[in-house]
C-alpha cells in the first residue's frame, strides 16, 4: 500500500509526466518552506465514471510564507490519457506572477505541454527581476508549437505551448520546467511582501482575472464533466483547480 490508496497513480503514468511530478515537487522541497495545506477532505483522491471512461484525480498540495497554495493534480482517465496539472497561487502581499503548468497526453505522446509564468500585475507585465531571468534561459525550439485559445490573453510572452516530439524535445520541456520553478521559487524568496491595501487588492483582482480566465477552459471542464457531471465540475473548478480570495 502506498498511501491511502492501493496503486499510487504516478508510478502508472507516461513517463514525463511522473517525471515532471517527481520534479516539482524536488524544486518545491529544495527551494521553499512547505506546510500541509488542507484539502477538502472528499477532494485529495476522487474517482468517477458517470457516463464516460473512468477517471481518477490525485491532489497533492502545500503551502508557504509566499504561496497560498501549491497545487499539483495528476489524473488518468479511462487506460490511457495521463493528465499534470499545476499552479502556485501566491499570497496577495507577493506581487509575482502565477506558475501554472498542464500536460496532457499518453499512449506514446504527450498532445499539450505548456508552462507559464503568467503576470497578473495591473498591465499584464512581468516584475523586472522575472523578466530579466527569463530573457537570460537559452533559447529553445520545438518542432509544433499550439495555438492560445481565446481566453489565453492571460499567459505571459515566455509562455511555452507545444507539443513535444519524442524523447529529446520531452526532455527539454521537462529542463525548461525546472528552471523555470528554480527561478521562480528564489525570485519569490526573496520578494519583500506589500503592505498597501490597495496594492495588494490590485494583485487579488489580477488572480481573480487568471482564474476567471482559466474557468473557461472547456477542454478540462468537458472531460470532468463526462465523470463527475457538471455540478461537481463547477464546484471542483472553482474550489479546487481556479479558486481566488474575493
Ligand atoms: C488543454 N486541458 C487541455 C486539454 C485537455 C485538458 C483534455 C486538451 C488537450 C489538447 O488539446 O491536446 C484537460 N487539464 C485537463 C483536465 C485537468 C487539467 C481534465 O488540468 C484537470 C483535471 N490548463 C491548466 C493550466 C494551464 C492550462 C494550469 O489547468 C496553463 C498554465 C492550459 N490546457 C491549457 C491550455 C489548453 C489546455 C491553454 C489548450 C486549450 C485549447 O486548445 O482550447
Amino acid at each position: 500500500m502506498i498511501k491511502s490508496h492501493p496503486v499510487s497513480l504516478r508510478e502508472q503514468q507516461y513517463p514525463l509526466i511522473h517525471d515532471l511530478a517527481n520534479c516539482i515537487e524536488s524544486v518545491w522541497q529544495n527551494n521553499l518552506d512547505l506546510s500541509p495545506y488542507q484539502v477538502p477532505e472528499d477532494l485529495g483522491y476522487v474517482e468517477g465514471a458517470l457516463e464516460g471512461e473512468r477517471l481518477v484525480i490525485e491532489n497533492h498540495c502545500y503551502s508557504t510564507p509566499q504561496f497560498r497554495k501549491l497545487h499539483l493534480e495528476l489524473a488518468r482517465v479511462g487506460n490511457g490519457l495521463d493528465i499534470l496539472h499545476c499552479v502556485m497561487f501566491p499570497n496577495p502581499e507577493y506581487a509575482i506572477p502565477i506558475f501554472g503548468a498542464d500536460l496532457v497526453g499518453g499512449r506514446g505522446s504527450i498532445s499539450a505541454a505548456i508552462i507559464d509564468l503568467s503576470p497578473v500585475h495591473p498591465e499584464r507585465a512581468l516584475p523586472p527581476s522575472y523578466h530579466k531571468a527569463l530573457s537570460a534561459l537559452p533559447p529553445i525550439h520545438f518542432d509544433q508549437t499550439r495555438e492560445l485559445p481565446e481566453w489565453g490573453d492571460i499567459f505571459s510572452d515566455f509562455c511555452l505551448f507545444v507539443r513535444p516530439i519524442g524523447d529529446r524535445e520531452e526532455a527539454a520541456f521537462l529542463e525548461r520546467v525546472r528552471d523555470f520553478l528554480t527561478l521562480h521559487c528564489q525570485l519569490a524568496v526573496n520578494t519583500t511582501p506589500l503592505t498597501s491595501p490597495s496594492e495588494i487588492a490590485q494583485i487579488l483582482a489580477g488572480q481573480r482575472y487568471y482564474c476567471e480566465k482559466q474557468q473557461q477552459n472547456d477542454k478540462t471542464r468537458r472531460v470532468l464533466e463526462k465523470s463527475f457531471g457538471a455540478e461537481w465540475t463547477e464546484r471542483y473548478m472553482t474550489t479546487m483547480l481556479f479558486d481566488y480570495a474575493s
